[in-house]
């Protein structure tokens, strides 16, 4: 039997993105000789996307009455049953083509990540901005004594056994700081994690809940509590 990898999606306005993305999704994995499992978690999105999503078939739809992208993803975790567990953005940036490469990166490791800021890697900014968030994160990696370049990106493949022994209700909360936080939780385990370069993409469809700045000083606030506790 297939092995099972459940994609959890979270969003939050993205009704023009959600029935594509699920679709190739689906359509992706299968070829790849997986069973697909996803999970929308969706925050009641005033623009209709939960309704959106439960039009489709073989997603499984949560719908939530309280916000934050953290608790999304912890929802979905515990929603899943696959061996394999890939979170990505909704929107496109993430493009799902490369779900099949990141699991056939993750035979022989227990975490792939796709990274903006290792070799081959990119984002849809100019260089002044993409060199300073490259300069951000790995200021973090080394900072949290942390394996990975790219710790605030949310697009990687993990096995479930991973988890195992995590409190995973202290990591998934916040925003893409989770990510880090993970990163952080799983040193002692020495996993074999790998990162894999991909293009950052521009959203498709949609506006970004991101501000920068204060996205930017939550994550060092987040990253200083780490280290101080
Ligand atoms: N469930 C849930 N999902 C969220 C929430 N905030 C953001 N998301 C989702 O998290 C992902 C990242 O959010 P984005 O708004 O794309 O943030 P970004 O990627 O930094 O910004 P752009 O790509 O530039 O728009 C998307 O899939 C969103 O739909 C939230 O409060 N709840
Ligand atoms: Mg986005």
């Amino acid at each position: 039997m297939a092995s099972k990898v459940s994609v959890i999606l979270p969003t939050y306005n993205e009704r023009g993105n959600i029935s594509e993305l699920c679709k190739e999704l689906t359509k992706k994995i299968k070829s790849a000789g997986y069973a697909p499992e996803i999970i929308v978690v969706d925050d009641n999105s005033p623009d209709g996307t939960g309704k959106e999503a439960k039009k489709l078939k073989e997603v499984k739809v949560i719908i939530r009455t309280e916000r934050g992208l953290g608790t999304a993803i912890l929802r979905g975790i515990k929603e899943s049953s696959g061996e394999t567990i890939v979170l990505m953005d909704t929107d496109f940036s993430h493009p799902p083509e490369l779900v099949p490469m990141l699991l056939r990166q993750l035979k022989d490791a227990d975490a792939v990540f796709a990274s903006r800021y290792v070799k081959g890697g990119s984002m849809n900014t100019d260089f002044v901005q993409y060199s300073l968030s490259k300069l951000f994160n790995y200021i973090i990696k080394m900072f949290l004594g942390i394996q990975v370049l790219d710790s605030t990106g949310g697009f990687f493949a993990i096995k479930r056994k991973a988890f195992e022994g995590l409190n995973i209700e202290k990591i998934f909360r916040g925003y893409g700081d989770y990510c880090f936080r993970m990163l952080y939780a799983l040193k002692p385990s020495k996993l074999r994690i790998k990162e894999m370069p991909f293009a950052y993409m521009p959203r498709r469809y949609g506006k970004s809940k991101t501000n920068l700045l204060k996205t930017s000083i939550l994550y060092w606030i987040e990253a200083l509590k780490l280290r101080l506790r």
